[in-house]
């Protein structure tokens, strides 16, 4: 290993031993680095380079997760349950969701926190994780349809699961593979973990906990969005209502019709 790498190695080693609970876990890191921790540029972004972040201008909703309003590296805690936030931000919107311990906000270095990310869809917040095996989010009266986010993985693949009860239990309605994306650095002025892509997934059921599953500091993600394939363009209801069953069923209806004629026929 080169000078460069033994003190980049050596930083992230640093930067874990100060905020993880399995330290062990960094020696794992086979990139050039994580989405922590760059050191702050001092510097914000300014503001244009926000307006050309991927395009949903419409984004901010009840069921749009953005974490703006979190501080760096702060547990997300309640801050999406009408509560605050590891270390007081908020409250947050009041949306019934919860996340497991580990899942934490993270402001991009280009805007004052310590992110090495970039073309955050809503700046300049994201969602990782440095210890456990995935960030999990609890919706406990469900969600269905469909469920989406953008994601930054450039080192390692990761892995997104749906699940019909709460922790990461029940049935699996559904799993998404996350490939590795672009580090292309655009359209932010720093940050290799850039940009974030949209990645959505159908299902069937009522969903009441999703796993974002990854390596420990090699995945962020943003604009969490439920009930929704598409990110950032959230359905006007979390809990399932009659008109979307009944719609349901008309669809799957029609789109039998055929073949329910033809078995009528012969
Ligand atoms: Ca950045
Ligand atoms: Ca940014
Ligand atoms: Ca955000």
């Amino acid at each position: 290993m080169n000078r460069c790498g033994s003190v980049l190695v050596g930083v992230l080693f640093l930067t874990s031993s100060a905020l993880a609970d399995s330290p062990k876990s960094v020696a794992k890191v086979a990139g050039p680095a994580g989405i922590c921790c760059s050191t702050p540029s001092g510097s914000s972004e300014p503001s244009q380079r926000q307006v050309t972040s991927p395009a949903h201008p419409t984004a901010v909703s009840a069921s749009v997760l953005t974490f703006e309003g979190l501080a760096n590296q702060e547990p997300l805690g309640d801050f999406y349950n009408g509560g605050t936030g590891g270390t007081g931000s908020g409250p947050g919107p009041n949306l019934g969701i919860t996340f497991s311990s580990n899942a934490l906000g993270i402001i991009d270095a280009d805007a004052g926190g310590t992110g090495n990310f970039g073309g955050e869809p809503s700046p300049s917040t994201i969602m990782f994780f440095l210890t456990g095996a995935a960030a999990t989010m609890n919706v406990p009266a469900g969600f269905a349809e469909g469920f989406s986010f953008y994601y930054s993985a450039i080192n390692s693949t990761g892995v997104v699961t749906v699940y019909d009860g709460l922790n990461a239990t029940g049935t699996v309605l559904a799993t998404l593979a996350l490939p590795l994306t672009p580090s292309n650095g655009a359209p932010d002025p720093t940050g290799n973990f850039s940009p974030l892509v949209p990645l959505g997934v159908t299902f069937s059921g009522t969903a009441r906990s999703v796993d974002f599953g990854g390596a420990q500091n090699q995945i962020g993600f943003d604009d969490i969005t439920i009930g929704s394939a598409t990110p950032g363009q959230p359905s006007l209801s979390i809990v399932p209502t009659l008109s979307f069953w009944a719609m349901g069923v008309l669809a799957l209806a029609l789109a039998a019709g055929g073949y329910l004629v033809t078995k009528r026929l012969v």
